[in-house]
C-alpha cells in the first residue's frame, strides 16, 4: 500500500450534544424516576449547512468512519456504546453531567488509528455568565427554556494518507 507523501486532508466535524427535561409523566414512565434529562451525544458532519432540528449536515460520516464508541459514566448499565453505522449519535436519560469519552475508529482501508475526542455532556443551561457559582435554574424553569446545545467544532487531519483511503475521501 502506498503512502502519499507531503498531503494533509482533514474533514470538519462537530461533536457535542443536547438535552432536554423529561416531564412527569415521561419519568414516571421511565425504570428509573430519578433521571431528569433526555439527552443525544452525537459526531456530525460540518461540511454541510446546519438546519434548525439539526446541529452540523445530514451528511452520512460512514465512508470514512467505522465505528464510534461513546464511553458513559460508570453509573449507566453497560458504559461502552458501539455505533456501527451513521447516524453516530447515542441517546439516554440520566440526571448528571459527565465527560463522555468519543473514540472514532476510521475504515480498515485508512490504515488509520483510532482518534478519542472528550465531551462534557451539558444537561443544563447556562445561568449568569461570569457566576460560576450561580446553581443551574430549577427544572421546571430550564424545561421551558428548551433545549440545550452544546457543540464543538473539530477538524480530523489526515497526514501522508494512503493513497486509496485518500481516494476515498476525495470521491466524496
Ligand atoms: C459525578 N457528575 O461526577 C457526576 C456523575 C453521572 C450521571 C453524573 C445515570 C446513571 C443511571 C446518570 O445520569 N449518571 O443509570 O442511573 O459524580
Amino acid at each position: 500500500r502506498v503512502r502519499t507523501r507531503g498531503t494533509s486532508i482533514y474533514r470538519p466535524i462537530i461533536y457535542g450534544n443536547t438535552a432536554v427535561v423529561l416531564s412527569q409523566k415521561e419519568r414516571e414512565a421511565l425504570s428509573h424516576p430519578d433521571h431528569t434529562h433526555r439527552w443525544t451525544v452525537a459526531v456530525r458532519s460540518a461540511a454541510s449547512a446546519p438546519d434548525s432540528d439539526n446541529v452540523g449536515g445530514a451528511d452520512d460520516l460512514s465512508y470514512f468512519i467505522k465505528r464510534v464508541t461513546f464511553k458513559l459514566h460508570d453509573t449507566y448499565a453497560n458504559p461502552t456504546r458501539n455505533v456501527d453505522k451513521a447516524p453516530f449519535e447515542l441517546s439516554e436519560t440520566g440526571w448528571g453531567e459527565f465527560e463522555v469519552q468519543i473514540r472514532i475508529n476510521f475504515v480498515s482501508e485508512s490504515g488509520e488509528k483510532a482518534i478519542i475526542l472528550y465531551h462534557h455532556l451539558k444537561l443544563h443551561p447556562w445561568t449568569a455568565i461570569g457566576e460560576p457559582e450561580q446553581p443551574p435554574p430549577p427544572l421546571d424553569v430550564a424545561a421551558k427554556m428548551g433545549p440545550v446545545h452544546s457543540w464543538q467544532y473539530d477538524e480530523i487531519v489526515f497526514n501522508d494518507p494512503y493513497q486509496t483511503f485518500l481516494n476515498i475521501l476525495i470521491a466524496h
